[in-house]
């Protein structure tokens, strides 16, 4: 089996992201398909109880936020790179773009075409999200989520202007795989053409582009495979403490480490590394052994537990 083990479902667009990120670095992966709502009891064994997906696994290290995920695919993976143009833009822009459209693509499906969704899944997404999920106030909000999309798939395609073929340049970067999974959700659920997108011709093109890079060569194996693998296996993050932390923050404290927007599961464990961008804890379950659980800092909030 591959090392690079993928929990993901079909129809997520930020497992879209990462798929297509594994496409662009020629990667051979296992494929874990994994419930769209809960309980997802062999994710959250490895996690610690986040419930989001994507989630990488590699070993006994488990990656969550496809912030994090990508990171890391470029840290084993560099070529080609993530980052043609340097970091910090692409990152900044990646976090622009994907947290601003992906909740009004979502809510657009959940407003447009609730038939399509699976039973119990408005009442899952109203607790992962915290909010009550009401049909006529999301019919209700369908204008302004609609004026939304526009106003910011229009920055998109200023960004193609000149002939650029993507976000930074002529080179692909993790702004275009951050970008393209809102415009991937509203295609497959509305058609490759539906409004707003029909009046950006130069965001369609790039769409395309993007969507060509394809998902590299998954392997299916079983939520129980992927669990054997990290018990058999040893976590590879090693403890460092940094100096910067602003807080002093020690590896070897007990910390919880909770997405600050929807799905806020904390989940508590040792603390082992961190830095500016990732925070690295350990934890075990007897389902999968010690293992080591990586967040990004950008979106989550560290506390002492
Ligand atoms: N910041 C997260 C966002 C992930 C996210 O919101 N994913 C959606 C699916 S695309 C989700 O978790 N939905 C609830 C679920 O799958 O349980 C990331 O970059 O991975």
């Amino acid at each position: 089996m591959s090392d690079i083990i993928l929990h993901h479902y079909e129809t997520s667009p930020y497992s879209e992201k990462v798929r297509l990120g594994l496409g662009f670095k020629g990667l051979t992966w296992a494929s874990v398909e994994i419930p769209m709502i809960m309980p997802k009891l062999d994710v959250t064994a490895l996690t610690g109880g986040y419930r989001k997906t994507p989630v990488l696994q590699i070993g006994a290290d488990i990656y969550c936020d496809s912030q994090r995920i990508m990171r890391e695919l470029e840290r084993r993976h560099p070529t080609p790179s993530f980052y043609p143009a340097g970091r910090g833009t692409a990152d900044a822009l990646a976090w622009w773009a994907e947290k601003t459209m992906f909740s009004p693509v979502a809510g657009l499906l959940f407003a447009r075409k609730p038939e399509v969704l699976p039973k119990g899944f408005l009442e899952d997404r109203a607790k992962f999200s915290g909010r009550n999920i009401d049909p006529a106030a999301m019919a209700a909000a369908v204008p302004n989520l609609l004026d939304q999309l526009r106003a910011h798939l229009h920055w998109l395609d200023q960004m193609l202007a000149n002939r650029r073929a993507f976000l930074q340049g002529a080179a692909v970067s993790l702004a275009d795989f951050a970008a393209y999974h809102p415009v991937w959700f509203l295609q497959r659920n509305f058609g490759s053409t539906a409004a707003p997108l029909d009046e950006f011709p130069k965001l369609l093109s790039w769409a395309e582009r993007v969507a060509a890079i394809g998902h590299g060569d998954p392997r299916p194996v079983t939520s129980q495979d992927a669990l054997a693998v990290a018990r058999a296996a040893m976590a590879s993050a090693i403890a460092v403490a940094d100096p910067q932390d602003p807080v002093g923050r020690r590896p070897g404290q007990r910390v919880a480490v909770t997405p600050d927007d929807t799905g806020r599961d904390p989940v508590v464990g040792e603390l082992v590394a961190s830095g500016a961008d990732e925070i690295v804890i350990k934890r075990s379950d007897p389902a999968v052994g010690e293992v080591c659980v990586h967040f990004p800092r950008a979106g989550f909030a560290v506390t002492s537990a």
